[in-house]
């Protein structure tokens, strides 16, 4: 008997110096302490190997010892799942690293989009966003296209049913309007936007559209201010080897109007598909505003003058990335859109 109480003794200093550190080796304790075939258990098998007079001696130990590693095991176990809940002593190593969430990419036309912005912005424009709902007066009337006039025709129009007077603006100029009302000048202004245009959808033409315009207004601005501007913005976008001419154009907004074409950036020149054959490639439209506009908008034209730009981004972005298809910018098939990156 005195072997088995100093085995109880020894059983008690072993418990008293354990900390188990998980669900696993908690269990491992109770199934060698606590289980059928437990410690315990085995322990009480031995009184009756005690004699008589001490039964009752051994007894009170043997219950002591069987409180005392149950109260371990209980308190051990509420230790734990607290701390489970918690996040912490559990099988989870919360110092790796997450799993990463998959990343999209940036729309082709938006990268475009924050490249041409960026550039400007270089060059002390700001940008300037306006409604895609608009009425005809900032649309066309403004713009020196009033009703009847032929260049009406040129873009084709969605009107809004609930009134005839509203529309889905055919350009961003609507915005340089509004801005120009505002009567505060210098402006120096570019618009990004979407824009609509009734056209049968295919590769070449679609029912809306991406613009960037600009406008500058200040008093002596040049055509020459102009084409040292957009020479500069075709370096940066295309790289300092593109060339640029300006073709004579018409538009009812601006006068002069010119269209610019930049040296083809496939063939360098040379002939090829993308240029026709002709080694160069329209990117945009512009010209110096028309004097008629900024009277429109409150404006001393005899003490200002201004020059504005338009163009497309999907023309530019299948420049750019040699896309031959504009119906590929509105599928949002992730397979196309997945192979554009860029910083911006
Ligand atoms: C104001 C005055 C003048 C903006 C201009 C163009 C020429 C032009 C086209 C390029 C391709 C439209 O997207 S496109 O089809 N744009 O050629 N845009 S000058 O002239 C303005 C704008 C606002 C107040």
């Amino acid at each position: 008997m005195e072997n088995v109480l100093e085995q109880i003794a020894a059983y008690k200093e072993e418990i008293a110096a354990l900390q188990p550190n998980g669900a696993a080796s908690l269990e491992e304790y109770r199934i060698r302490f606590l289980g059928t075939k437990g410690i315990v258990k085995a322990l009480f098998a031995e009184m009756k190997n005690v004699p008589a007079d001490r039964k009752k001696e051994f007894g009170a130990i043997l219950n002591d010892f069987k409180v005392f590693a149950e109260e371990r095991y209980d308190s051990w176990k509420a230790a734990l799942s607290g701390a489970e809940e918690s996040g912490a002593a559990s099988d989870t190593d919360l110092t790796l690293p997450g799993d990463p969430l998959p990343l999209g990419s940036r729309h082709p036309i938006s990268l475009v989009r924050n490249e041409i912005l960026s550039i400007f912005r270089r060059l002390g424009f700001s940008v300037s966003e306006g409604p895609e709902i608009e009425d005809d007066w900032h649309n066309f009337s403004a713009l020196n296209l009033p009703e009847n006039h032929p260049a009406r025709d040129m873009q084709d129009t969605f009107y809004l049913n609930q009134n005839p007077d509203w529309l889905l603006r055919t350009h961003t100029s609507n915005v340089q309007i509004r801005e120009m009302q505002k009567g505060k000048l210098p402006i120096r202004i570019v618009t990004p936007g979407r824009v609509y245009r009734n056209e049968t959808i295919s590769a070449r033409a679609h029912c809306f559209f991406h613009q960037v315009e600009g406008l500058y207004i200040d008093e002596h601005v040049s055509f020459a201010d102009l084409k040292q501007t957009l020479y500069f913005f075709v370096q940066e976008l295309f790289g300092r080897d593109v060339k640029i001419r300006f073709r004579p154009s018409y538009f009812p907004f601006t006068e002069p109007s010119a269209e610019m074409d930049i040296s083809c950036l496939l063939c360098n020149g040379k002939g090829c598909n993308v240029c026709k054959h002709t080694g160069w490639v329209e990117i945009l439209g512009c010209g110096m505003v028309h004097p008629q506009v900024l009277e429109n908008c409150g404006i001393d034209s005899n003490k200002y003058t201004g020059f504005a730009f338009g163009m497309g981004i999907e023309r530019i972005t299948m420049l750019k990335y040699q896309i031959n298809d504009l119906r590929l910018f509105s599928e949002n098939d992730v397979r196309f859109l997945q192979q554009f990156t860029s910083s911006l």
